[in-house]
């Protein structure tokens, strides 16, 4: 059961998209590519009630960069994005939808953020993507898309936890890097926990 995740590849983390990933809308074209060589293609989707704490907007006085406090553990607050229903929170038009077996949505609990395609950030709630990779008998996964530094990352660390064998396509991936080097620190991470780093062909 080959399996690919492709992660909140969505309007707000591409150009023109309130949390912009630089050149994120370059790798829509990866996932149209890579999608026909798997059995299995679980899309991710950021999913955020409007009123959700990881939201500047939602903290008087503060902005986007600052951190708090919420669920217990430190938070990074963002621009409003990937609002419920809204065009921000869509898949990119330029998507192919047609491959896509699954979405699994995250970050539908306003006191709590959810990176991982797998739990929120506090591993309390499952999203049921672990379950759903067991009954179809997956025990690898390739995983690409938007944030490399944030949402990819903390995906590709659950997959390892979870006991799947774990590919990085760099190709498909583009960080936010809020701090110069985010990026390859978090490469540097996934690799030092056992993620296999495919090397981007065009590099
Ligand atoms: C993401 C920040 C906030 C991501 C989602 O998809 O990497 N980053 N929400
Ligand atoms: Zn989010």
């Amino acid at each position: 059961m080959k399996t690919l995740l492709l992660i909140d590849l969505q309007n707000d983390f591409t150009p023109g998209g309130s949390l912009a990933v630089p050149d994120g809308d370059a790798v829509v074209h990866v996932a149209n590519r890579l999608m026909p060589d798997y059995d299995l293609v679980v899309a991710t989707q950021d999913w955020h009630p409007a009123h959700h704490g990881s939201f500047a907007a939602n903290h008087p006085g503060t902005a986007p960069g600052d951190t708090t406090t919420l669920g217990g553990l430190n938070q990074i607050l963002w621009p409003t994005h990937c609002v419920q229903h809204t065009p921000g929170a869509e898949f990119h038009p330029d998507l192919n939808l047609a491959p896509i077996h699954h979405v699994i949505q995250k970050g539908t609990d306003p006191a709590i953020d959810s990176y991982s395609g797998f739990f929120d950030n506090g591993h309390r709630q499952a999203t049921g993507l672990a379950e759903l990779l067991q009954a179809r008998g997956a025990t690898a996964v390739d995983i690409m898309g938007l944030a490399l530094d944030y949402c990819v990352k903390f995906t590709a660390l659950d997959a390892v936890k979870l006991g799947l064998k774990t590919t990085l396509i760099t190709e498909g991936c583009r960080a936010v890097n809020l701090e110069p080097g985010d990026s390859d620190r978090a490469v540097e991470t996934m690799r030092s926990v056992g993620v296999y780093i495919k090397p981007n062909p065009k590099k």
